[in-house]
């Protein structure tokens, strides 16, 4: 028996040298160590071997099992080194910097080169930029911006709720008061975001984009309000844009105007005939803004006598309708190439 396995592992030992691929590898394994190979037939014999020489050839039998398992699977491993490195050289790459030929390339959302162009105007005056919570509770979305409980201001921006007595932000007013809250005045800080209203057709949707400002110092007035929104008409739209302020309404500021600016589909001349734009008025509101209430200051800790302020808060969409001369909003949020490829 011990001859037998003696001439067993030489025979299984030169087919091995002469293995030349994986197949002929797998096929050497089956041969001797598979179900029906030839060492596991041997194995099956040791039963008629003498009692006392059995522990003997038993070892010997399984040292051959261990010793040639284990040289197939390394020369397995070594061919397929091997193989792979001869495929890593045959494929080598000569220039790493060719571009591939399947670079679609893409081009920055209107909306958003919009909101960047008004965040470069600001950051040329002096403002910070500033973020907050989409996700806002009542008293940063309504109370603290003064808008008192069940009074009918609320009904002004129409709200999605979320559950827990949260909601979608309706403004990024809000992030005034986040802000106001961690840090003392003097500050000058604009907030670019998304806000949410229940409102959708051609000039409304119920997620638009705001440009939120806000200055807090010592003797600011509402000439530094209008200068400061001259300033931005003027970069955005030209020189010569008409610019008006109108009286009008919100909680968080006393005084409250409206901005408006000049169609420049009919060149300001109010009365024009047909301007869809404007709808015939010469004028197209951009922003609403006022003098920070001082009840809100008050809510943050701040010492309305000493400190005043002016916010503003512009929306985005509007901007980009006026400057690319776009009559429904919905563009912008069909994802439609041909429309987006005009802004690359
Ligand atoms: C506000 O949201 C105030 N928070 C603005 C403000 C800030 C006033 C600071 C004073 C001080 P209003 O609801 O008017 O105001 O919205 C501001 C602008 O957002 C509007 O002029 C309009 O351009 C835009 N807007 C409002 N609703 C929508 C909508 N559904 N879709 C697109 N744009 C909208």
């Amino acid at each position: 028996m011990l001859t037998k396995l003696k001439k067993l592992e030489a025979a299984a030992q030169q087919a091995l040298d002469s293995c030349a691929d994986a197949d002929a590898l797998e096929a050497l394994r089956v041969q001797y160590l598979g179900k029906k190979g030839e060492l596991t037939a041997l194995l099956k014999e040791l039963q008629s071997v003498d009692a006392d020489q059995r522990p003997v050839v038993g070892a010997e039998a399984n040292r051959i099992k261990v010793e040639l398992g284990e040289a197939i699977r390394a020369k397995t491993e070594s061919m397929d080194r091997q193989r792979r490195q001869q495929q890593l050289e045959s494929d080598s790459i000569e220039d790493v910097t060719l571009p591939s030929g399947l670079i679609m390339p893409g081009a920055i959302h209107p909306l958003t080169q919009v909101t960047h162009r008004i965040v470069e105007i600001f950051h040329g005056l002096g403002y910070a930029v500033a973020d907050g919570p989409q996700i806002e509770t009542d008293y940063y979305n309504f109370s603290a911006l003064n808008f008192p409980d069940n009074h009918p201001a609320r009904d002004m921006q129409d709200t999605f709720f979320v559950e827990n007595g949260l909601l979608l932000r309706t403004h990024t007013s809000p992030v005034q008061i986040h802000v106001m809250e961690r840090r003392r005045p003097p500050l000058k800080i604009i907030v670019p975001g998304a806000v949410y209203r229940h409102d959708d057709d051609i000039t409304h949707s119920p997620i638009f984009y705001q440009v939120e400002g806000l200055a807090v110092d010592e003797s600011i007035t509402m000439a530094d309000l209008k200068g400061t929104l001259r300033r931005f008409v003027v970069e955005m739209f030209g020189d010569n844009t008409p610019m008006r302020l109108r009286p009008s309404f919100f909680p968080f500021t006393e005084p409250s105007a409206e901005v408006d600016m000049g169609c420049p589909n009919c060149c300001g001349k109010a009365k024009a005939k047909g301007c869809r734009l404007c709808g015939d008025s010469g004028w197209l509101e951009i922003l609403g803004a006022g003098m920070v209430d001082p009840a809100v200051l008050e809510n943050v800790d701040y010492d309305p006598e000493r400190y005043q302020g002016f916010a503003f808060g512009i929306g985005v969409e509007r901007i980009a309708m006026i400057l690319y001369g776009i009559d429904d909003i919905r563009l912008f949020y069909d994802g439609a190439l041909p429309f987006l490829e005009q802004f690359a």
